[in-house]
């Protein structure tokens, strides 16, 4: 019997996706056009795989779903990389990134999931958390033949050819959007009113994908064009300035959009989905990284205190040394004995604390209990997360 290549499978399974959101939300298809224009007009840096590049984001709701999930993008060679604590940011999930993880596989295709499993343990009110907790008991996002089919993978040590639609059909059914909600207003309102991620979870068939993400060349040109068709864009990029040497990754992102849901007693609507883009640099060091997270912390102090965002952290990242023979020589970035920049796969927590903070409509901050639980994570997820650190040093080391 011959198995399906899980990078194969996850390069079918991404193109799959990224046409069912483009059904669903056709402005994510306008984004994708306008960036394909702008990485055109930036030719000569494109590396082959930035065309079909592609992140996307979920939000699970209990701890076997996360299991479940994990077995899934097993399937699609796709593992769990980092520990994201977002409680810091007042946000109550915590998170991880599901990629492929060799330098191959990248190359065949980068594909990943920013996943979040929701704390209802950061809320307050024991009444709202069974709330939740008994809508969530209540759904089941796995169909019984993708059981089976993740099974057989598992038992075959990869899943046989002759099952791969089945399963890409299958596992398409998750991501999809459910137009009516599984309660009546009045919870939904009250789960909202905890915080705006507990009813878009809670409420819900299924973990609906909430963005796409192609990977731009030019995130200023990009984020200019998006302006120019009228999309409402997020008003700040995410991440380090504009630099000749691009580091770590920038994003930014349209705001998500009220859309049309049916409560049990009648209509309303949720906002959720959205369309995200992102630019890719070179990955830092652990001594990088710290400079980075050192200025970004300065940069925001100085805008807490009145400055320019635009200038402040220009200024402040002055500090970081934009030519790669410095960059390399001082131990700030991973790079190949031949001189390639390793480039950076996974998120920022910072970055990803204003994705969210963006797109939750309004009141989107709730003081919440914080403090990171990596260990009950794992716990949930069934597996330690890989360190990402410890990636970019073997990928520098064995290029
Ligand atoms: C995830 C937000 C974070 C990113 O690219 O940092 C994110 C979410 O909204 O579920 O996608
Ligand atoms: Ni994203």
């Amino acid at each position: 019997m011959s198995e399906q290549d899980p990078h194969a499978l996850r390069a079918r399974f991404s193109a799959a996706l990224s046409a069912l959101y483009r059904r669903e939300v056709p402005l994510y298809g306008t984004l994708l056009e306008l960036v394909a224009n702008t990485n055109a007009a930036t030719a000569g840096l494109a590396e082959p795989r930035v065309e079909v590049e592609r992140h996307g984001a979920i939000r699970l709701g209990t701890t076997v779903e996360l299991a479940t999930m994990r077995r899934l993008f097993a399937v699609l060679g796709m593992h769990p990389v980092g520990y994201y604590d977002l409680s810091a940011a007042g946000i109550p999930v915590h998170s991880t990134a599901f990629r492929p993880v060799t330098a191959d596989a990248l190359a065949a295709n980068p594909f990943r999931v920013f996943t979040s499993l929701l704390r209802l343990d950061l809320l307050a009110d024991a009444a709202l958390r069974d709330e939740a907790e008994a809508l969530l008991a209540a759904r089941s996002i796995f169909s019984e033949p993708l059981l089976t089919l993740i099974a057989i993978a598992e038992r075959e040590g990869g899943l046989p050819e002759a099952h791969a639609e089945h399963f890409i059909a299958e596992a398409l059914q998750i991501f999809r959007w459910h137009g009516s909600t599984t309660c009546d207003r009045a919870t939904y309102d009250r789960l909202r009113s905890a915080h705006p991620l507990v009813a878009d979870i809670a409420c819900f068939r299924g973990p609906h994908i909430n963005h796409l993400t192609p990977r731009t060349l030019d995130i200023d040109a990009a984020q200019e064009a998006m302006r120019a068709r009228g999309m409402r864009v997020k008003a700040v990029i995410e991440g380090p300035p504009r630099r000749l040497h691009p580091i770590l990754l920038r994003q930014t992102s349209f705001h998500a959009l009220d859309e049309p849901v049916r409560f049990r007693d009648g209509d309303g609507s949720h906002t959720a989905r959205f369309g995200e883009i992102e630019q890719r640099g070179v990955a830092l060091t652990p001594k990088g990284r710290a400079l980075y997270d050192r200025l970004l912390a300065e940069a925001e102090a100085r805008i807490a205190e009145g400055a320019d965002r635009t200038e402040a952290s220009l200024q402040v990242f002055a500090a970081f040394p934009d030519d790669a023979a410095a960059l390399r020589a001082e131990g700030l970035a991973f790079y190949c004995p031949n001189g390639t920049p390793v480039t950076y796969e996974d998120f920022l927590p910072v970055s990803a604390a204003g994705i969210f903070r963006s797109n939750l409509g309004g009141q989107a901050e709730r003081p919440s209990g914080s403090g990171a639980a990596q260990e009950a994570f794992e716990a949930a997820l069934g597996a330690p997360v890989a360190d990402p650190m410890a990636l970019y040093a073997s990928a520098a080391a064995s290029a």
